[in-house]
């Protein structure tokens, strides 16, 4: 948490508002009642409608033992469920631990158990998976299923009459959301209200929302950059309309833009790229799209290019975290900085560092390590002593593990990557995660999991493994199929699986993974 100096300022700046999302939805229903706040297929909830479905949902869950300061798993696609779940969840101050749709037995396990969570909401079935099957790794949560429940509790069930809840202290945490990671198991962000809204509402100016804002959420919805940046909950303190997207592919989401008449929208970059190269673009009405965003992992300038020129659109980059910092090319820009840069941070309280290796500032221009530090940014993961102590430093700057130049402007280049992680297209895969998971294979003696470049994808995975002396060469896909096996989200199953006698070590004897990549490079250009 921040130490009272810093809380003290963020309020008399008037960052920190004192607004709670329970008491903000009941301020939008007075302000906006029967306006259009949320799209699901042919569903339309008005702010009234949403307001009076957390209510109830509220004390259904409250019905069920759900108290303040519960945890409460959920993974829930971008349905209108999911805005019911969180509003009833934080009037009762319980805390969502924000899972994706894609994570499996082995994420969803771990974060029952690691949140102490007393529930787990989910789905029925969902892209061939029944999801009803983790109730086998909900451990003492229980298991509640928007849609058919099986043997379990149905959501639909726990919409109830209304019962009278104190107001939440806008201080006190409000949700848990989960990390990128690059040393073992996603950690825990924990944010509050005040902290969160700021980067909510201060996201809605920038981009330029109002009640004529209708966005479309083509990722999912639960991820911090959709949930915020502005995303869904900025839409909704601007009054606008959020149309939720199943699935981003160019027939789902064009058809959906040009319905609707979606004015702004968010992805990453291989949609981007997808979008661009779609023949389906001309026989769709795409005129009221004003705003395309792109982030979550860098977006080569050569398709930045082309995004105004394809899409008549202005391009919008996105360079944010989970952990709080976020940056923005503003809306008026001139083109080059749009196309060139990830923006600079939302805040002028925004503290940024670029450092050399020994911790000494770099000039502007220069490429160092990022750290920051801010009105939205935490000081600490969520029961992570042990972690937090390397991930932040002494003064609570925390280490993004970004490599990036900043301009004379404040505007951020991001070049590079401290970081174990892999930045699969925006889905950010944990090299010690997977590599855990392989060292559990009875053949596998090493493991080192990298990136390796895609044209399409930025970067996909790449296993490298020395096996144990004497067992006989495993196929690759037997490796996958074992992780997969082990329950981990597809995203993180290793693309690709080498070989080798033994790794190549640094100075000091670790795996050198700069050896490893390059040794990937040759193969991969000799084919
Ligand atoms: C390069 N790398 C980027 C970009 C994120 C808004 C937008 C994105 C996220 C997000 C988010 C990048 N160029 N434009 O939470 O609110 C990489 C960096 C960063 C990490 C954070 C938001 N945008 N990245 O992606 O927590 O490495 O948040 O540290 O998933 O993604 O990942 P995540």
């Amino acid at each position: 948490m921040w130490p009272d100096e810093f809380a003290s300022r963020y309020r008399e700046l008037g960052y920190w508002r004192g607004e709670t999302f329970g008491g903000l939805l009941r301020e939008w229903a007075g302000r906006w009642g029967e306006r259009t706040a949320v799209i699901d297929g042919e569903t339309h909830l008005s702010y009234a409608e949403l307001d009076r479905r957390a209510d109830r949902l509220a004390a259904g869950l409250h019905g069920i033992g759900v108290r303040a300061g519960d945890r409460v798993v959920l993974q829930l696609p971008s349905t209108a469920a999911f805005f019911d779940v969180i509003f009833a969840l934080f009037r009762l101050g319980a805390l969502p631990v924000f899972a994706l749709p894609s994570h499996r037995a082995n994420e969803i396990g771990y974060f029952c158990a690691h949140s102490e969570a007393v529930a787990l909401v989910t789905t029925d079935v969902l892209d061939g998976f029944d999801h009803r099957s983790l109730a086998a790794v909900a451990g003492n949560a229980r298991v509640i299923i928007a849609g058919d429940p099986g043997e379990h509790t149905a959501l639909a069930d726990l919409y109830t009459d209304p019962i009278p809840l104190p107001e939440r202290d806008p201080g006190e945490l409000a949700f848990l959301q989960l990390s990128g990671g690059s040393t073992g198991r996603p950690k825990l962000i924990p944010r509050t209200h005040d902290d969160y809204l700021y980067s909510v509402w201060a996201s809605a100016d920038i981009c330029g929302l109002s009640t004529e804002t209708v966005y479309l959420c083509a990722l999912p919805v639960a991820h911090n950059y959709p949930l915020s940046s502005p995303g869904v909950l900025g839409v909704l303190y601007a009054g606008g309309t959020v149309v939720l997207c199943p699935r981003p592919d160019p027939a789902t989401a064009f058809a959906l833009i040009e319905r609707h008449r979606v004015t702004i929208t968010g992805v990453v970059p291989p949609i981007a790229l997808v979008w661009l190269e779609s023949a389906r673009r001309s026989t769709r009405d795409l005129s009221s799209l004003q705003v395309l965003q792109v982030g979550g992992a860098k977006l080569a300038e050569e398709v930045a290019r082309r995004v105004r020129p394809t899409l008549g659109c202005t391009l919008q980059q996105v360079f944010g975290m989970a952990e709080g910092l976020v940056n923005y090319t503003r809306l008026d820009d001139p083109e080059e900085v749009v196309v060139s840069t990830q923006g600079r941070p939302i805040s002028a309280h925004d503290e940024v560092l670029v450092l050399d290796e020994d911790g000494n500032p770099v000039p502007d221009g220069e490429t160092g390590h990022l750290l920051t530090r801010g009105p939205y940014t935490i000081r600490g993961y969520w029961r992570a002593e042990e972690h937090n102590a390397r991930a932040f430093t002494p003064d609570g700057f925390y280490r993004t593990g970004d490599i990036v130049r900043r301009d004379s402007d404040g505007y951020l280049v991001v070049t590079g990557r401290a970081k174990d992680q892999i930045n699969r297209g925006g889905e950010k895969i944990a090299a010690e995660e997977v590599e855990n998971e392989l060292l559990a294979h009875p053949a596998v003696h090493d493991a080192a999991v990298v990136a390796m470049p895609d044209r399409y994808l930025g970067e996909r995975s790449c296993a490298f493994v020395v096996l144990r002396q004497g067992v006989p060469v495993p196929a690759a896909n037997t490796l996958r199929e074992f992780v997969r096996d082990r329950g981990l989200a597809a995203y993180k199953v290793p693309d690709r699986v080498e070989f080798l006698d033994e790794f190549p070590t640094t100075a000091v004897g670790k795996t050198s993974t700069n050896d490893l990549r390059a040794a990937l490079r040759a193969r991969l250009e000799r084919g």
